[in-house]
């Protein structure tokens, strides 16, 4: 393999393992997930359905003529399969380059296993390098960036975005995220925050990692 988008594909191949006969799948968002739903469409006779991330998986599903379920009709899917902007050796993840943080972190937590596919570029030792997403309602923007400000971080509007949920991002530059539990939990407890997109208090189960000599699993 030799370029990220081959290896994205690998990932997303190796993730077919884990779904089963008979499952409602949960799936996600941005360029490793599509390879997903393009792969999943091949087996599309043996799951009962997929619960979308966002309106564009969602469409994506619809598309190769997968049944897209509603979350709130499905109880705890089994599996949710997705990718990540960051990922560490711990599971830990940033998420929400996309947008699509809340929904997200929706899926990730209503689902009994949650596989992380990407390559190797999204590996790090510590999360943050990648501006961090934060979804935030906006009448509170100012004060969500100036709580931002004091932990460290430099928020930045993501212009002319809107979430599927109606609220804008700010994307967090300049945080050293040397313990994502605890980031996750400060950054939550400000008003007007959505979703933080730190996926470490409910990590990842699983990582299918994709390097240039095949797929590594991490648990
Ligand atoms: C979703 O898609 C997001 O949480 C993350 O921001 C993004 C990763 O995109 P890609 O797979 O295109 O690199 O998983």
């Amino acid at each position: 393999m030799s370029n990220a988008d081959e290896m994205k594909k690998a990932a997303a191949e190796a993730a077919l393992e884990y779904v089963e006969d008979g499952m409602i799948v949960g799936v996600g968002t941005g360029s490793t997930a599509n390879h997903f739903i393009d792969l999943l469409a091949g087996m599309k006779n043996r799951i009962e359905g997929a619960v979308a991330s966002s309106e564009a998986s969602a469409q994506r599903l619809r598309g190769h003529g997968i049944q897209v379920m509603d979350l709130n009709s499905t109880g705890t899917l089994p599996l949710y399969v997705d990718g990540a902007d960051e990922a560490t050796e711990h599971l830990h993840l940033t998420k929400g380059g996309g947008g699509a943080l809340t929904r997200e972190k929706i899926v990730a937590a209503a689902s009994e296993t949650f596989v992380c596919i990407a390559d190797e570029s999204k590996r790090v030792d510590v999360l943050g390098a990648f501006p961090l997403p934060v979804e935030v309602i906006p009448m509170a923007r100012s004060y969500v960036a100036r709580e931002i400000l004091k932990l460290g971080g430099q928020p930045e509007l993501r212009q002319g975005f809107t979430t599927d949920n109606g609220n804008i991002i700010l994307d967090v530059h300049n945080l050293r995220i040397s313990n994502p539990v605890e980031m996750e939990t400060t950054l939550n407890q400000i008003a007007g925050m959505v979703t933080v997109g730190i996926f470490a208090r409910r990590p990842a189960d699983v990582l299918l990692l994709a390097g240039p000599d095949g797929v590594r699993t991490l648990r």
